[in-house]
């Protein structure tokens, strides 16, 4: 499983106040958790705080300063990212492509380039999908033209866009399915991701909503996340449900193992 913390992000109060003040120590001290938590990667995420790209490398700049952890650099303006990921020291994801040509044709080239990944979210102009089989086309759209342009499988992300279960509670199962049909796309299959706190948002049983999502997707083929690393539960039920699929070996002390393999990375 790739775990990739969503903390850093300016929807957030405290990471609002720490781009507007510069306070370092809040990002840092969340670069810090996250990865201690187990974080593959950090998603940088300027929400709503700012709209200068100097804001942002300085993010991703004082992420870097905290941890070694590569950053995941979550942004819409396709404008910013050639700066952006020239500021990150491992090769980041980028986060992400639409499938609409003119995005894919300037952010899959950069990837390639900078021997980045993609996240290719399943939406283009018209929006996010309502069905399995426009999920599965925009995927499959983004998915070939990584792979024409020089992107292996493993460098190529595939989201089927994760909507609120309070609002659009009948695409939950379109995006499980979605999921189960992107691992049939090709051997070996893309990563397969979602931004999982989307599912809970508004709800009251947060943390449980997430955890059973969570676990599903995973038995459908998910094999990333961008979700709170902090809650431990969260983790140890992927990595449970990863071990019941016979992707991790079994052992009394499985999770213990699985960390200790990560910090080894
Ligand atoms: N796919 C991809 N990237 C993404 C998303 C996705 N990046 C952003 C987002 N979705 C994933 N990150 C978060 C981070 C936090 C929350 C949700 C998604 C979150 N939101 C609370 C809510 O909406 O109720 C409120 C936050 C708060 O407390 O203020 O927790 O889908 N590729």
């Amino acid at each position: 499983m790739i775990f990739i913390g969503e903390r850093i992000n300016g929807g957030f109060k405290d990471i609002q106040y720490a781009i507007k003040e510069k306070d370092k120590s809040i990002l840092q001290k969340w670069a810090k958790v996250q990865t201690e938590a187990g974080a593959d990667y950090i998603d940088v995420n300027m929400g709503a705080a700012s709209n200068k790209l100097d804001d942002f490398i300085w993010m991703i700049e004082t992420v870097q300063e905290a941890v070694d952890t590569p950053i995941s650099i979550d942004s819409n303006k396709p404008a910013f990212l050639k700066s952006l990921v020239k500021s990150c020291k491992h090769p980041p994801i980028i986060n992400s492509t639409t499938a609409d040509e003119d995005k894919m044709d300037e952010i899959i080239p950069l990837a390639v380039e900078n021997n980045a990944s993609i996240i290719g979210l399943c939406m283009d102009k018209s929006g996010a999908p309502q069905t399995v089989e426009k999920r599965v086309e925009l995927g499959a759209i983004i998915f070939s033209k990584a792979i024409e342009s020089g992107l292996t499988e493993d460098k190529i992300f595939l989201d089927p866009v994760t909507m609120p279960l309070r609002y659009l509670q009948e695409q939950v199962k379109n995006q499980i399915e979605a999921i189960r049909q992107f691992t049939i796309l090709s051997s070996p299959p893309p990563h397969i991701i979602v931004g999982l706190s989307n599912i809970a948002s508004k709800s009251k049983e947060v943390r449980l909503i997430n955890r059973v999502f969570l676990v599903m997707c995973i038995t459908a083929g998910l094999d990333a996340a961008i979700c709170d690393v902090t809650d431990e539960e969260l983790v140890n039920s992927a990595i449970t449900a990863e071990v019941l699929l016979n992707k991790q070996i079994y052992s009394d002390s499985y999770i213990k193992a699985y960390k200790d393999s990560k910090k080894k990375k």
